[in-house]
This record gives structure tokens, C-alpha cells and sequence, in this order.
């Protein structure tokens, strides 16, 4: 593996040039942030995106995301000018030579929690969710309450679309997503560009919506959707690791050894009820994920993508974007490459 991180781009608090002193981080993720949802991405501003990370010394390992447009994923028949429009910005980030692409197939709502800051023992804040919390929100003006990243919405477009995923169940979904692949996959492929689907965040339906990429199952149908290496999955150790019926160092063996782990988030979580969970520090021992069982089955598979350390806690008063401050997720990457050395010497051993 190499250690990669995320970067929002310029106006983030962030710069490269703090990415580039946390030692061994030789990746950056990151992505068009101010191209709209389903419009193609012009080789010209990924190239130059290229370069201005190369300029700091670092390479652009990865893209995360190429969002996927709601009529993608409602089947409309919209959807296919706009997954035109997909493949021409997968064919940009090929000539970029940009070669993995972190994307999700939630409906309307990405990663979710119901507190961006709850504090934990120590001091520290985390983000957390509470299925009970979520069921008290209030959608009706829309998403500028919901605690979390979701794509802003005014109250009556955001009640259009959550109308017309009612007729939007699990099967559905998968058909949409099999037809989304169908014609992505094999541009990828030619293109030099793997696919790696990021699991739901939260891995179970929220406001009624479906959630389809879960578990262990789902993983085993996506990449039979198309048998293609250029389609395959992100590995989040916290998103999968919210449900504790997710082996994770059984899902990491099982993937790995199929090629089709193109990228590795890690974090850790505890569960502490029914759906409910707070992130907590990277090392095992503070939460829920066994991530030497993760790290040691990546490696034994020959791991050879782009990892980074999830999302972080808020420490020493650090204020910025939750989950995305430097400081927590800089100790994460040191704690992953100190435990992935460990592992090389130990297989020698
Ligand atoms: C959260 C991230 C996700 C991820 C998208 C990929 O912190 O892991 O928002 O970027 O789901 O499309």
C-alpha cells in the first residue's frame, strides 16, 4: 500500500504543503469540487488539478468523487446523457493518468450522522449516529439542519426526490446500478481507471430510502455485476464496521484476493447500541475494528493500492471540517504505516 490523504482543494484549511510533512504520505485524493453533479469533467481541469499537486511534491492517486447523478440512480431517462457525461470524465482522469476512482450509489444523502461533535472522555469531539436521533429530524425545510455532508436541498426539491424514491426499493436499485456499470465499467477498463464503490455510510436505510452496499453480500453481487478488475470496491473500515455482522478481516481476505480492493479507508468506530456508533481513534483498541485483521489480510494479498486514514477526531483545539481536521487523521496515517511495517516484519520473521 501507500499512504495517501484528502485534500478539498484549494480553499481547504489544509494546504499540501502540511500534507506533504506528515511522513510518508506520498498521495493525494481529491476531486473537481466546483463542477455541478453530472456534468463531464474536462481533461484540461483534471490535468491541471494533476498539476498542482505535483507542484507540491505529492502525486493525485486518486479521485473521490465522481459524484453519480440522482436520475442515475432512479433509473430516469435522463440517465443516459448523464452517464455520457461520466465517461467522459472517467476518460479525463485516464489521460491524467489518475488511476482509481472513489465513488458511491446512495440515494440522496452521502455519509450521515446525527452529531458532527460529541464529546468523548478525553476531550476530544467525534463524530456520531444514532438511528433514534435520525428518526427525530426534521426534513421539511429541506437539509440545512442535517448534520452532516449531504448535498444542500430546498425543502421542495428535497421532498420531490425523496417522493419519487418511493417507488425506488432495493431490487430497483440494484438494476440501476447494474445498468450505471454496465456502460462505465468497460471505459474504465480501457481507460486504465478502477472503479471502487464506497460502501453506504451508514450500511442500513435511512429516512427510508434504500441503502443497497451493506455487507459482505452486497460487496459479493457488486463485483458480479460486471466481472471486470476495472470494477471493484473502496474498503471503509468504518462504514463496514458499523454493523457488527461485518467481518472485516474476512471481507479484506475475501476482496483483496479477488483484486477488486482498489482503495482502503480506515477508521475505527464503537458500536454502542442498535445502530448507533461514534468514531473513535484510529488503533484497534479504541473501538470496534480489528485494523491489524484488515491491515494483515491486505498485505498478505499483496495490497498494492492507495490508503488513508479516515476521518479524525477534533484534538488539541483544532476547528475545521468535521472529521477532516489534520491533526487526528496525521496520527492515523503515522499508526497505519507503523502497523503495516510491523506486519512486513513479521512475515520475514
Ligand atoms: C466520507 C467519505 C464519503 C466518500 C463518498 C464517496 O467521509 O468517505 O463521503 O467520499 O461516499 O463517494
Amino acid at each position: 500500500m501507500f499512504m495517501t490523504f484528502r485534500w478539498f482543494g484549494e480553499s481547504d484549511p489544509i494546504s499540501l504543503e502540511k500534507i506533504r510533512q506528515i511522513p510518508g504520505v506520498t498521495g493525494v485524493v481529491s476531486a473537481l469540487y466546483d463542477t455541478p453533479v453530472g456534468a463531464p469533467w474536462s481533461h484540461e481541469r483534471v490535468q491541471r488539478l494533476a498539476e498542482s499537486v505535483d507542484d507540491a511534491g505529492l502525486r493525485l492517486s486518486v479521485i473521490e468523487s465522481i459524484p453519480v447523478h440522482e436520475d442515475i440512480k432512479l433509473g430516469r431517462p435522463t440517465r443516459d446523457r448523464l452517464i455520457d457525461n461520466y465517461v467522459e470524465s472517467i476518460r479525463s482522469m485516464g489521460e491524467a493518468g489518475i488511476r482509481v476512482l472513489c465513488y458511491n450509489f446512495m440515494p440522496v444523502f452521502d455519509w450521515m450522522r446525527t452529531d458532527l461533535s460529541m464529546p468523548l472522555p478525553d476531550g476530544s469531539t467525534a463524530l456520531a449516529y444514532d438511528d433514534q436521533r435520525l428518526a427525530a429530524l426534521d426534513l421539511s425545510r429541506g437539509t440545512g439542519d442535517l448534520p452532516g455532508w449531504a448535498t444542500a436541498y430546498e425543502a421542495g426539491e428535497l421532498r420531490a426526490l425523496l417522493a419519487a424514491y418511493r417507488d425506488v426499493d432495493d431490487e430497483r436499485m440494484w438494476e440501476h446500478l447494474a445498468y450505471f456499470l454496465e456502460r462505465v465499467v468497460p471505459v474504465a477498463e480501457a481507460s486504465g481507471v478502477r472503479m471502487a464503490l464506497h460502501p453506504d455510510d451508514p450500511p442500513w436505510p435511512i429516512f427510508g430510502l434504500p441503502r443497497i452496499i451493506t455487507g459482505g453480500a452486497a460487496l459479493e453481487r457488486l463485483v458480479s455485476l460486471v466481472d471486470s478488475p476495472a470494477n471493484g470496491i473502496t474498503f471503509c473500515t468504518g462504514s463496514l464496521g458499523s454493523r457488527p455482522d461485518n467481518d472485516l478481516p474476512a471481507l479484506a481476505q475475501r476482496f483483496a484476493s479477488l483484486d477488486r480492493i482498489h482503495f482502503a479507508h480506515c477508521r475505527n468506530v464503537r458500536i454502542t447500541g442498535p445502530k448507533r456508533f461514534h468514531e473513535v481513534p484510529h488503533p484497534s483498541r479504541f473501538g470496534d475494528v480489528d485494523m491489524a485483521g484488515v491491515l494483515g489480510a491486505l498485505r498478505d494479498a499483496g495490497f498494492a493500492g492507495p490508503m488513508r486514514p479516515d476521518h479524525g477526531r477534533m484534538i488539541w483545539g483544532e476547528i475545521g471540517r468535521p472529521g477532516y481536521g489534520l491533526y487526528d487523521r496525521a496520527l492515523g496515517a503515522m499508526y497505519l504505516q507503523g502497523m503495516w511495517e510491523g506486519l512486513a516484519a513479521g512475515a520475514g520473521a
